[in-house]
């Protein structure tokens, strides 16, 4: 075996892969070095002395170059791997896409905003109603338009265990009518006036459903933003008041408000509103609004009578609002169709993002 070689090729050795060949070659159980050191045995002491410190020279001197051709291997390796790895801090980031609320959600927190100001409490109610609250006790008897199949959608449920439409005390009111999927927020108005007592002034941003063909203009789910104020002197000057700051807080100085004469069960008297658009110099339709009929705070007695709570509505007056907030979206920016609010069309959602 030549030393001189072995160290040379082993200083040479490419990759980490080679140089564990070259180890075997020479260190290995069949390797150059140890059949040499195999030769020992048969030779004379003197000789066998000789030869074998020699050997173990030559063996520490491989063991040091292979350590040492390996170490520089692995430095190499290192080196190139930073070089490849190496962070440029000037080339562009990832985007890292970031969600928006929906227009219906900016609407509403802007509507909700407009109250909260004028000292309003934001509340809301199930989307599960009974019959009851819905209807009959905002003076929406059996026989009205609007329970017809073409309006509401009726959750025919079977009353087992686990399901049950409650009251505003937990109270099951399953007794109380059928359930559906609320028609509008005015509900509510009944749900909050029996477990509070007046004065007070809330509104009610909520989602509502109608068995409806839809169109450009309606929609089977949409939202509505209710109003309520009780209290001993409410008037009608009260609602125009809160009405006209609305238009005021939604189109600036220029805003303002228009009141029709017109019905609905739960009013005397009834109005529906319009406000005036100042970029497109015409009056849109929001809603309907009027004077709390007193058929509702009787409705309200009775039934905190039936809880045992006092009477608290004799002598109230108050008004009461609703308005489709998607309709006000609509005109608002100039949207053509009501159905594009949820189709989850990005293009069209990302134009609006908060
Ligand atoms: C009236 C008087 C009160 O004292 C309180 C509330 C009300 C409003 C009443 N509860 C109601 O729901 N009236 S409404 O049927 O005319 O709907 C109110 C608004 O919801 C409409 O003016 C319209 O803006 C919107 N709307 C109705 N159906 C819709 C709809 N929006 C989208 N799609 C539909 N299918």
């Amino acid at each position: 075996m030549n030393l001189e070689a072995a160290l040379e090729e082993i200083g040479k050795a490419p990759t980490l892969e080679s140089l564990q060949g070259l180890k075997v070659q020479y260190l290995g159980k069949n390797g150059l070095l140890t059949q040499e050191m195999k030769t020992l045995g048969r030779l004379a002491p003197e000789e066998r002395r000789e030869k074998g410190r020699v050997l173990n020279e030559w063996k520490e001197a491989l063991e040091k170059a292979l350590e040492a051709r390996e170490a520089w291997l692995r430095e190499q390796a290192l080196q190139e791997r930073l070089l490849q790895e190496s962070l440029d801090v000037s080339l562009p980031g990832y985007a890292f896409p970031s969600g928006g609320l929906h227009i219906t959600s900016l609407i509403l927190q802007e509507l909700v905003g407009i109250f909260r100001k004028q000292g309003f409490s934001v509340v809301e109610g199930p989307e599960v109603e009974s019959e009851f609250f819905n209807f009959d006790a905002i003076n929406m008897p059996e026989w009205h338009p609007a329970r017809d199949m073409q309006d509401t959608f009726w959750v025919t449920f079977d009353p087992g265990p686990g399901f049950t439409i409650r009251g505003p005390f937990g109270e099951s009111v399953n007794s109380l009518g059928g359930a559906v999927l609320r028609t509008h927020t005015s509900g509510m108005q009944i749900r909050y006036m029996i477990q509070h007592t007046p004065p007070f002034r809330i509104v009610v941003p909520g989602r509502v459903f109608r068995y409806e063909q839809t169109d450009a203009s309606h929609e089977a789910m949409f939202h509505q933003l209710e109003g309520l104020v009780v209290g001993p002197d409410i008037t009608m000057a009260d609602l125009k008041g809160a009405i006209s700051e609305l238009a005021r807080g939604l189109f600036g100085e220029e805003g303002k408000a228009r009141f029709q004469p017109t019905y609905f069960p739960f009013v005397e008297p009834g109005v529906q509103f319009a406000m005036w658009w100042p970029e497109r110099q015409k009056w849109l339709e929001l809603g309907g609004a009027g004077m709390v009929h007193p058929y509702l705070f009787k409705a309200v007695d009775d039934y905190r009578e039936q809880q045992g709570l006092p009477r608290a509505y004799e002598g109230m007056t108050g008004w009461a609002f609703g308005m489709g907030v998607e309709r006000l979206a609509l005109l608002r920016y100039g949207i053509p169709d009501i159905r594009y609010f949820y189709q989850n069309r990005l293009s069209f959602l990302r134009q609006f993002r908060g």
